[in-house]
């Protein structure tokens, strides 16, 4: 593929061996993309590989097995760190996106979020993103303040620099909504932050599958996103921290590996990003997520974000004339990723995602893990349908279809 061409997605297709499958007869029609993404086949033939041929614990062994494996992994490291702009040492393995930030909550907001302080997330935040700084906010007696959003869904700028001004000792916040497709320029909002004394933890997890992201440029001091929405295996994901503030943090989790030395009575941490992965460590989905990177990087995020674009406007032309669907999040498609979340007149989403799993389609139905923002826009829940490099026109052609099949059955 030439870095200039345009994503072939019905080529792409036959990488995955899932979207050859049948669902009630039809042709699978994936579009819940923004939950978890399916695999290429060279995701999966890492892990049998792993598996098959070399399955060993790493770090620990002189062996030959464990030699490889542990120059697997660490290549997965270097591979990922390098995916979104830092330097292996500055990137911890860990479950995903949400671990990611718990870990900051536990070893970072342990130590430096004290009784007063604010901590400041918004209203578009996933669950991932809220209740970690609710519950050290209870912990340490500090308070979480939100940031609300302007009618299209974007960023309530004005509020947030109301809330600056009270010093807050953190700023979370998400790249990208799993529910408005907002893409926030957390270049700009982190910089404020930062002019304002906070640290900054930016929620990558749907942002690094879908657009270029340099966690240098951006300039967060944490920054978390997961494997699976990325091509890449379940249970694994990386925080990336600053240079530097991994050292200054006390661990996560103790036990093995993450020690230099145990004594009767107190214990030494091993270097980091060590420090942060006691136990053994989920190495086969390592392996996988460094397989998922090097699918990526031979697309080019460019053209995957330039893809997402295109069948976003594609979409929204395509809805538009859907009577009585509404669609949430900024109109601009430049200022959001591909995602649209949507009602149509007065069918639950729960049905209208039935039917059309009738039809092959799979969407997303529901509060999303994001019920300040369900809240903030008055419905229970929406329906979702998110795209990634597989996607084509004839899956936003089937589900313009379904709705209208859904219609006819609701009389809408
Ligand atoms: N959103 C969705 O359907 P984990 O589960 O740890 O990999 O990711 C959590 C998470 C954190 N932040 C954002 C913005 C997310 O979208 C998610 C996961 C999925 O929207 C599953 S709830």
């Amino acid at each position: 593929m030439l870095e200039s061409e345009a994503i072939n997605a019905e080529r792409m297709r036959a990488d995955f061996p899932i979207l050859s499958r049948k669902v009630h007869g039809k042709r699978l029609v994936y579009l819940d993309n923004a939950a978890t993404t399916q695999k290429p086949q060279a995701v999966i033939d890492a892990l049998v590989r792993f598996y098959s041929t070399y399955n060993s614990n790493v770090h620990r062994s002189v062996h030959t097995l464990g030699e490889e494996a542990t120059e697997a992994y660490e290549g997965s490291r270097k591979k990922t760190a390098e995916f979104v702009g830092a330097k292996p040492r500055d990137l911890v393995f860990v479950r995903g996106t949400t671990e990611a930030i718990n870990l900051v909550g536990s070893a970072w907001g342990e130590k430096n979020v004290k009784k007063g302080d604010v901590i400041v997330a918004t209203k578009m935040e996933h669950h991932s993103n809220i209740v970690p700084w609710q519950q050290l906010a209870k912990r340490n007696g500090a308070s979480l303040k939100y940031v609300g959003l302007d009618t299209d869904g974007t960023l309530d700028l004005a509020g947030f620099e109301d809330l600056l001004r009270e010093a807050p000792r953190l700023v979370a916040l998400t790249h990208c909504s799993n529910v408005l497709g907002t893409v926030n320029d957390v270049t700009k909002l982190c910089s404020m932050a930062k002019m304002a004394g906070a640290t900054t933890l930016v929620d990558g997890a749907q942002s690094v599958p879908h657009m270029p992201v340099d966690v240098e440029e951006i300039g967060s001091d944490f920054y978390a996103f997961s494997g699976h929405k990325m091509l890449g295996p379940t249970g694994i994901g990386a925080l990336v921290a600053r240079k530097g503030l991994l050292e200054e943090m006390d661990p996560f989790q103790t036990g093995g590996e993450m020690i230099r030395e145990v004594f009767d009575d107190h214990s030494t941490w091993n270097d980091v990003p060590y420090k942060f992965e006691a136990g053994t460590v989920n190495i086969a989905d390592a392996i996988g997520l460094g397989a998922a990177v090097d699918y990526l990087d031979a697309i080019g995020m460019e053209r995957v974000r330039d893809h997402e674009l295109r069948l976003l406007d594609y979409a929204f032309k395509e809805l538009a004339s859907v009577k009585g669907l509404k669609i949430y999040g900024p109109s601009d498609t430049r200022s959001r990723a591909g995602v649209i979340s949507f009602n149509y007149a007065d069918v639950h989403p729960h049905d209208l995602a039935t039917i059309l799993d009738e039809e092959g389609i799979a969407i997303r139905s529901g509060h999303h893990c994001a019920q300040p923002l369900m809240r903030w826009l008055d419905v229970p829940a929406t329906s979702r349908a998110s795209f990634y490099i597989y996607n084509a026109h004839d899956d936003v052609d089937a589900l313009k279809a379904g709705i209208v099949k859904a219609g006819g059955l609701f009389k809408v």
